[in-house]
């Protein structure tokens, strides 16, 4: 990133500090919300209990993501204001080694944080970035929130929905969408509805699938669907939660 602080790479704390330093720096800008410093919080103190570091079942849970967005008709990877703070360029990334588009889904949405998350992508390099047009509606959903493209999330068959609230994951999963959640509790609503829970820090989580993406670029839709059908999502939850709870 460009306005990247200075933080020496071997303090103990660095990825801590760095995430910290994207979200404020998010706020600043006016891309991420005030609330989403609230969630940064929440997020911090259950990465602290998982060791800050990838359990080996999130990495599972990351391979099972790539191949799933592999697979995919459409795909689309929603970007709301911390994501788009935390891992901007590690998107665009993702977004090229799947095919997936990028669209803006945004909890607290106004037309000025819409579009200057759009542009803050673009500068990150991404050409199309969906989620302004807003022609369609999840169903189910208060009006601002329920806000998408028609040929974006709307008719998308798999949704990644990082750092999401319950209500919007829920409605998502009900419009019988296979949805990729990355959040580090595992208790919250919306891993819990996700066919694929990744219970992770966005910011391990989203390169991480992209070197899955990667490795597994050439491999069969037979291989792709194996490992799809051997994930085991309430497996990837209960480890999360007892690596928690045996601390
Ligand atoms: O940008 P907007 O307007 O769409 O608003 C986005 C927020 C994040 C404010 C909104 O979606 C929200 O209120 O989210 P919640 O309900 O606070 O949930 C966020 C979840 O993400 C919590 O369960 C956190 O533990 C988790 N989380 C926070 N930071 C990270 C994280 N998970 C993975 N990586 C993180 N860095």
């Amino acid at each position: 990133m460009t306005d990247e602080v200075e933080i020496p790479e071997d303090h103990p704390r660095y990825q801590s500090l760095l995430t910290r330093h994207r979200i404020e720096a998010g706020v600043e800008k006016g891309i991420t919300s005030r609330q989403g410093l609230i969630a940064e919080g929440r997020g911090e103190s259950f990465d602290y209990l998982l060791g800050e570091e990838t359990l080996p079942s999130a990495d599972e849970a990351e391979r099972a993501a790539a191949a799933q967005l592999l697979l995919a008709e459409h795909a689309v990877l929603s970007v709301n204001g911390n994501v788009a703070a935390l891992v901007p360029g590690e998107i665009v990334d993702l977004a090229d080694s799947t095919g997936a588009d990028i669209e803006v889904n945004l909890f607290n949405r106004t037309d000025e944080r819409m579009q200057a998350i759009a542009d803050h992508l673009h500068e990150h390099g991404a050409e199309d970035v969906k989620g302004l047009t807003a022609d369609a509606r999840i169903p189910g959903l208060e009006h601002e929130r329920a806000k998408v493209d028609e040929d974006g999330i709307f008719t998308a068959d798999v949704v990644l929905v990082p750092l999401e609230d319950g209500d919007r994951a829920e409605a998502l999963a009900e419009m019988g969408k296979t949805e990729l959640v990355i959040d580090l509790n595992p208790l919250s609503r919306s891993p819990r509805t996700a066919a694929v829970p990744i219970i992770d820090n966005i910011i391990r989580a989203v390169p991480n699938m992209t070197a899955h993406a990667r490795a597994l670029a050439d491999v069969s839709r037979e291989e792709l669907e194996t490992i799809v059908n051997e994930f085991d999502r309430q497996e990837a939850l209960d480890d999360a939660e007892s690596a928690i709870r045996d601390l």
